[in-house]
């Protein structure tokens, strides 16, 4: 689907894409998967269109949908009861996605963009074969969103947001097999990885709703994505949680921009 400013979106590549492709990073879209949840689809439009309104250079969106991984035969292991998103380990997936090739994010839907992507692209170094906010927190809610059980353990939060570096040698190690079988300790602490090739994004890129706080008169601390890691107002529950004007407006102009479109 090409959109009118020329952004696209694009169906999940196939699982033999290979290495073969000429890389040019310079031209091609900057792409970002988004874990993608059918109980929470408005959150994941809200999220897209944020994105796109915001971005100054050319990005391309796909949906991780666990049911298409599934039919493609790229995701098969079965739902395990700390999973409380169908993306918790498919998002492991992201490198393989992206043939690995070039820099590519991974982001949860429950984030709200208030700043341009390319700022956060622009923070990229390629000694790193990845980077994310290193949040160092403990959620203080036994539950989250509709009730699924909220665990916590080491770095939490981390895998919420990350730029992989998807040709680094080292995350050759996230092949299907690998995401279908390690466990959540394994994938969601990057223990493929030694601790200096995690590189550090400044937390206002993966803003905890409930957590960071915004330091009077500090442009430092004012939130660049908001994560709405509790459970967002889509969530009848969350209709009044910090923030929640900012992505009601949101909604309200993804909404307007979807009629626009379909009345064309
Ligand atoms: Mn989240």
């Amino acid at each position: 689907m090409v959109l009118s400013n020329g952004k696209t979106e694009a169906p999940l590549p196939s699982s033999n894409g290979g290495g073969a492709e000429i890389d040019n990073n310079e031209k091609k879209p900057f792409k970002i998967f988004v874990g993608y949840d059918p109980r929470e689809d408005l959150a994941y439009e809200v999220c897209r269109h944020s994105i796109l309104k915001r971005s100054s250079i050319p990005v391309e969106i796909i949906p991780i949908k666990q049911s298409d991984l599934r039919k493609s035969g790229l995701y098969w292991r079965e739902r395990g009861q700390f999973e409380s998103t169908e993306f918790s380990f498919s998002r492991f997936l992201t490198p393989c996605l992206a043939n690995y090739q070039g820099w590519a994010m991974f982001v949860d839907c429950d984030f709200l963009y208030l700043a341009d992507i390319k700022e956060l692209k622009d923070l990229i170094e390629d000694k790193y074969a990845i980077m994310c906010v290193q949040h160092d927190y403990a959620p203080k809610e036994t539950t989250k969103m509709d009730g699924a059980v909220q665990t916590v353990y080491p770095r939490k939060n981390w895998s919420s947001m990350v730029l992989y570096n998807c040709a680094h040698p080292k995350n050759r190690v996230l092949t299907p097999d690998t995401v279908n079988t390690q466990t959540g300790a394994f994938l969601h602490r990057f223990q493929w990885l030694e601790d200096d090739l995690i590189g550090s994004i400044p937390f206002v890129w993966n803003f905890l709703e409930g957590h960071n706080r915004v330091v009077d008169n500090d442009p430092t601390t004012s939130p660049k994505a908001i994560h709405y890691t509790r459970g967002g107002p889509w969530f009848e529950a969350w209709k009044n949680c910090e923030f929640a004007d900012l992505w009601l407006n949101e909604m309200e102009d993804y909404m307007k921009q979807a009629k626009k479109e379909s009345a064309n």
